[in-house]
């Protein structure tokens, strides 16, 4: 993570991502909260083909609203696949920052505007779980086991300066984005999270976390299954082997060339 605290140009144009699978009792509260929290923010919403129709509830708010859209993909794809074609969208059209939110009322889309506010001198914002102040509400103790374990995995083997590196309310600036080279991501369940954490740190953009009060869903159905759980453990642990084996290497370099010249 860079100290670098250097002013960036204000943002004025935000976009609000929202991935939608199967969330039509869910989508009009987030949207609704959205628009009270952040009025010129746009929301953009991500479904994939829901069969529960949420896809024309999506498409109702946007009638009734010029401040929403709606992107429909032809089918379910994973959460990675939805916000990359949505950052895609929004990044042809202008927008400055790009906000990640889940439909299901785990984030509080009245902490965004702190989080704008952090961006002022951020390239990322996490909504963090895991720093002071973050709190759960209504999760089970293994979730928070599987959560807490999973960030100490992750910040043991990729030394990341992340306390929440899986968190996935985030806003990132357009420029930070463009900067992490996302053509070869290959992380499409929450993986993707920890994916793009890590893509930031290696380019040293300046992460900030703030602290939210996380809510386990109360309407709908988590996505969450084994397979997304493997995608993350293989790749995080590849990334790892990887990082620990170049620095190695670099410091095989250092000392050999230190005997050379000695
Ligand atoms: N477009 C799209 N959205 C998805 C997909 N999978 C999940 N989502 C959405 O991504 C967000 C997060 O998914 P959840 O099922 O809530 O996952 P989670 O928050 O890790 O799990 P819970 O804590 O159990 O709710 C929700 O808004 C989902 O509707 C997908 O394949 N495509
Ligand atoms: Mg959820």
């Amino acid at each position: 993570m860079s100290d670098a605290t250097t002013a960036r140009p204000p943002l004025t144009k935000v976009l609000a991502l929202v991935p939608t699978y199967n969330e039509r009792e869910n989508l009009p509260l987030i949207v609704r909260r959205l628009r009270e929290s952040v009025p010129d923010a746009d929301v953009l919403v991500l479904d994939d083909n829901s069969p529960d129709g949420t896809g024309e509830v999506a498409d109702e708010l946007a009638a009734a609203d010029p401040h929403v859209q709606v992107l429909h993909r032809t089918g379910k794809e994973g959460l990675g696949r939805a916000y990359l074609a949505g950052f895609e969208w929004g990044l042809a059209r202008g927008y400055d920052a790009l906000v990640e939110i889940d439909a299901d009322g785990s984030h509080p889309p009245e902490t965004l505007p702190a989080m704008l506010a952090q961006a002022a001198d951020a390239d990322v914002v996490i909504g963090s779980r895991w720093v002071p102040g973050g709190k759960i509400v209504n999760w089970p103790l293994s979730r928070k086991v599987l959560s807490i374990g999973g960030n100490i995995y992750i910040k043991t083997l990729l030394g990341m300066p992340v306390n929440d590196a899986t968190a996935g309310f985030r806003v990132y600036r357009a420029d930070a984005l463009r900067a992490m080279g996302l053509d070869d991501v290959d992380s499409y369940g929450y993986c993707f999270q920890a994916d793009l954490t890590w893509r930031a740190v290696r380019r040293d953009l300046r992460i900030v976390e703030v602290p939210i009060t996380f809510v386990e869903r109360e309407i709908g159905q988590s996505k969450m299954n084994p397979d997304i759980a493997r995608e993350s453990l293989r790749n995080i642990t590849r990334w790892g082997v990887r990082y620990r084996v170049g620095q190695l290497r670099s410091l095989a370099e250092r000392t050999g060339a230190r005997r050379r010249s000695l």
